[in-house]
């Protein structure tokens, strides 16, 4: 079954590089950098470590990047779909266990949770935030979490082909949990190491971001 790892990246030319090499020497070998209009040069740096590179034009968005990914594997044959982070967060060690329930066909989506592990070292706020995320879902959407927000997750090609996502930004996180759960989607929880570095933390979402994320959610299912 043809594996391909999808990373949405945006200005991570100084981890890009290493992420893409781990995972082509791990022997995947359809690695797809989706470049989302990076003002450094992250396209540049990924396609030397071996990776399949696309690019938009302007900044979109993680939404974004993941649908254009994800359309590519599809089209060029993916059985299995694997989301992933382009700044080292993920850990390529966790890959063969987020796969296997979905290669197995026990599910169609695995997704990954950070705080299925013990030795999880996401800072107190941002544990508050997920887990309140986690929260959220099972009350808007039936879905019993334990993470939220996690962008490594595996799909099989008929998930893939199900889950529609719609928002550009960091809202496809939260959308991806509604499909499934409007889709009956079969899942499983799988825990894996998110790593956080002050390079992570300097980069990533901030708390006011996620709080926007959540206010949005809240509105979605008030509108619906
Ligand atoms: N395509 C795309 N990817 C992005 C964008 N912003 C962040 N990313 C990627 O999405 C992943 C997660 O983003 P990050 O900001 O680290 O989120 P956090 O880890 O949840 O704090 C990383 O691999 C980023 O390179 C964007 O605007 N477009
Ligand atoms: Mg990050």
């Amino acid at each position: 079954m043809k594996i391909f790892i999808v990373i949405p990246a945006y200005n991570e030319e100084n981890k890009i590089g290493k992420v893409v090499k781990e995972l082509i020497t791990a022997g995947y070998k359809n690695v797809v950098v989706i470049d989302d209009g990076s003002k450094d040069n992250t396209f540049k740096v990924a396609k030397s470590a071996g990776a399949i590179t696309l690019r938009h034009v302007i900044n979109r968005g993680q939404g974004a990047g993941l649908q254009t990914g994800i359309t590519y594997a599809l089209n060029n044959g993916a059985g299995i779909i694997v989301t992933y982070d382009a700044d080292g967060q993920h850990s390529k060690n966790d890959l063969p266990a987020i796969i296997k329930p979905v290669r197995l066909g026990q599910v169609d989506a695995a997704l990954g949770s950070r705080f299925r592990k013990t030795d999880s070292n996401t800072p107190p706020i941002r544990k508050l935030f997920l887990k309140g995320g986690a929260l959220l879902f099972r009350i808007f959407y039936g879905v019993n979490l334990s993470d939220s927000h996690n962008g490594f997750r595996a799909l099989s090609r008929n998930a893939a082909k199900k889950i529609n996502i719609t928002s550009d930004d960091m809202a496809h996180a939260s959308e991806i949990i509604d499909e499934i759960s409007r889709k009956n989607i079969k899942y499983v929880e799988v825990p894996v190491t998110i790593t956080y570095t002050d390079y992570s933390l300097a980069k990533g979402q901030n708390t006011l971001n996620g709080f926007k994320i959540l206010w949005r959610m809240l509105l979605d299912q008030l509108l619906k």
